[in-house]
């Protein structure tokens, strides 16, 4: 013992053997980060090292003995940051970001209660720091009081650079684009560490405020001369016939419409959801022209793109970076204009997608995470909740809902890799050797099922009546990485061109008191639903900044961007740079100006739409004079015990 505090290197070493194990006791004991292999556990215990060996490495350049009250107070500061978590999460099971901190609103709620959250057994996270004391004060006069040559912590901060390089590279091979896509803190704070964490949080933070602060309130004009020149009038024959009904919307994870009427061994796939496609009482109409326009933000980008009308980023997902813009969502403005409240029911943790926090922004009333549900083992498959289990426990609370309500279900089973307990699976596999590409089928049935079990659920609950009700895909489920298997399964070859054709989802809407028009072959996006939506409950969708265009009208504009730039239209399309006739697939050579002119439209809506949220231009907009900003304090999604 004496040996080893003879040195400042072995007073560096205890200090980062002590925050190294107490960080990894605290993700164990305190955190619920859900591990779900042996890499994950791995990652988890190894992520703290490279953290303390670069920061408190830093305080090695110190003079003399200096260095070792340095290594203390480097060594406070991350227990300070890791117990300042261990509080924050035991109140939001969350953590801290760096607006979290300047949202007084949260720490106003948490300002009486901080006092609660403290426990006894908390004193065991200072041990370390009185034992580096009393070390320090005791082996300090043994110590040389040279600096230490700089070569020394260069090469302690080389190899924590190098720990963090081999803890990226595994990290990104068990989760793909972590850090690009910007998935959930749980999952940046699970591979990467609370520390690591922290340094991320900021560097996106700065980003993110100089766009911000470089805005002014002149560059929404444009883009409000833009959407305003796309607003197409509502029809008039619909306009407002769904006011005041519930409106129940159900997502469907990764389904492509390539499913809908596709029989594998002779079956077909989704029964239920074909025969809504093939309605014989009208009640649905079909929309088989439907496109996701997602990105790496997947289904957050499909809810956001659904409730603002606007694109998500070309990168990461709008949801997580621009978590805390302003917004004038559609359940803020149905809830403004006419009264609705409006829920999000998903069985996945809430801070997935940065979902706790945005919602807030869209004036989402109630958010039924997995805190409501029965999260027990046999129920959950992937990455979460079983979409039976999920409709079934999710009746009760829909039907607490004060009327009119907007209510959002989201699926989660038909996820990739698709995964699926052997009794829920009622159709074999496909049989093309790709894992993932066989089950999907099997998952998407499941779903199909599930629908069923949930409307005759509406049904009998007498909700499904006077409720519209709209169905769609957020985005696709099989990635170009299969080709192979879906060649073989589709019996075609997969060109570029074929798979922008596959980016199709399905949409199909009710509206009591309207006929279903069956399937109509028109043109339209994600993009489309809110301001179709809005003119079904009568609210005019011109007040508003939307890029999307009401499907029902007369003057609806039948293109489909998507995020790339690549666009669809009935007549042509363009697809990795490359214009196609729509109908034949037959390569244009020589794209006539038309083509040329919506090449450069969806080039400047994108642009548009990116000017909004990089600029956070929404807070310089009044919509009309009944606008109230959301307040986002008024918003909480803790479950009351
Ligand atoms: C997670 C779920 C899946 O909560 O919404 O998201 P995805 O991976 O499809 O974006
Ligand atoms: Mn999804």
């Amino acid at each position: 013992m004496k040996n080893v505090m003879s040195s400042k290197i072995g007073f560096f070493t205890v200090a980062v053997l002590a925050i190294w194990l107490k960080s990894y006791l605290i993700y164990l004991y305190e955190f619920n980060l859900d591990i779900q292999n042996s890499m994950q556990q791995f990652l988890l215990f190894f992520n703290p090292l490279s953290s303390a060996l670069i920061l408190l490495g830093i305080a090695l350049f110190a003079k003399g003995r200096k260095a070792g009250l340095f290594v203390i107070i480097l060594h406070g500061l991350m227990s300070f940051l890791l117990y300042a978590n261990v509080v924050f999460y035991r109140f939001n099971t969350d953590f801290i970001t760096i607006p979290t901190l300047t949202q007084t609103s949260n720490f106003g709620s948490l300002g009486g209660s901080i006092a609660s959250l403290v426990a006894w057994h908390d004193l065991l996270y200072l041990v370390d720091i009185v034992l580096l004391v009393a070390m320090y004060i005791w082996a300090k006069p043994n110590w040389s009081p040279m600096r230490m040559q700089k070569r020394k912590p260069m090469l302690i901060i080389m190899a924590g650079m190098l720990a963090f390089v081999v803890n990226l590279s595994l990290a990104e091979a068990d989760r793909p684009q972590l850090l690009e896509r910007t998935f959930d803190r749980n999952y940046i704070v699970k591979y990467l560490g609370a520390y690591n964490f922290t340094v991320y949080d900021a560097i996106q933070n700065v980003k993110t405020s100089t766009q911000r602060v470089l805005a002014d309130s002149s560059d929404i004009t444009e883009v409000e001369n833009y959407t305003k020149n796309k607003y197409a009038e509502p029809n008039e024959d619909l306009f407002g016939v769904g006011e005041g009904k519930n409106v129940i919307k159900i997502h469907l994870e990764s389904f492509q419409s390539f499913l809908i009427d596709y029989k594998l061994h002779g079956e077909e796939v989704t029964p239920f959801i074909n025969s809504l496609v093939h309605d014989q009482s009208k009640d649905f109409t079909y929309y088989e022209n439907f496109f996701h326009q997602t990105e790496q933000g997947k289904t957050a980008d499909a809810e956001f793109i659904m409730d603002n009308s606007m694109y998500g980023l070309p990168q990461g997902a709008a949801f997580v970076t621009k978590g805390n813009n302003t917004y004038q969502a559609l359940p803020a403005i149905m809830k403004q204009q006419q009264g609705y409240t409006s829920a999000v029911f998903h069985g996945d943790n809430k801070s997935f997608w940065n979902r706790d926090q945005i919602y807030k922004s869209f004036a989402i009333d109630e958010f039924y995470d997995s805190a409501y549900y029965n999260m027990s083992e046999e129920q959950v498959i992937g990455y979460g909740l079983k979409d039976k289990p999920f409709f079934k426990e999710s009746m009760p609370y829909l039907e607490s809902m004060s009327e009119p309500f907007y209510a959002h279900m989201m699926t989660l089973t038909h996820h990739h890799p698709y995964l699926i307990d052997e009794e829920d699976a009622t159709i074999a596999p496909a049989e093309t050797g790709d894992g993932s590409v066989d089950r999907y089928f099997q998952t998407a049935r499941y779903l199909d099922e599930s629908l069923e079990q949930f409307f005759n659920d509406l049904k009998e609950s007498g909700l499904y009546e006077d409720s519209i009700i709209m169905i769609y895909g957020d985005h696709y489920g099989i990635s170009q990485n299969h080709n192979r298997a879906m060649q073989e399964l589709l019996g075609e070859e997969i060109t570029p061109y074929k798979s922008a054709q596959l980016q199709r989802v399905p949409y199909m809407i009710k509206v009591p008191g309207v006929d279903g028009k069956g399937t109509v072959d028109d043109y339209a996006g994600q993009m489309d639903v809110m301001p179709t939506l809005l003119h079904l409950l009568g609210i005019d969708a011109q007040d508003y900044i939307q890029f999307g265009t009401d499907m029902f009208s007369e003057g609806h504009k039948e293109f489909v961007p998507f995020r790339n730039g690549d666009f669809m239209t009935p007549e042509y399309s363009k697809v990795a740079g490359v214009f196609y006739d729509t109908e034949t697939g037959e390569a244009i050579e020589n794209p006539t100006k038309e083509m040329q002119e919506m090449d450069e439209t969806v080039k400047r809506e994108l642009e548009l739409s990116d000017t909004v949220l990089y600029g956070d231009l929404l807070r310089f907009y009044t919509p009309n004079d009944e606008w109230e900003p959301v307040d986002t304090s008024n918003y909480r999604y803790e479950k009351e015990e």
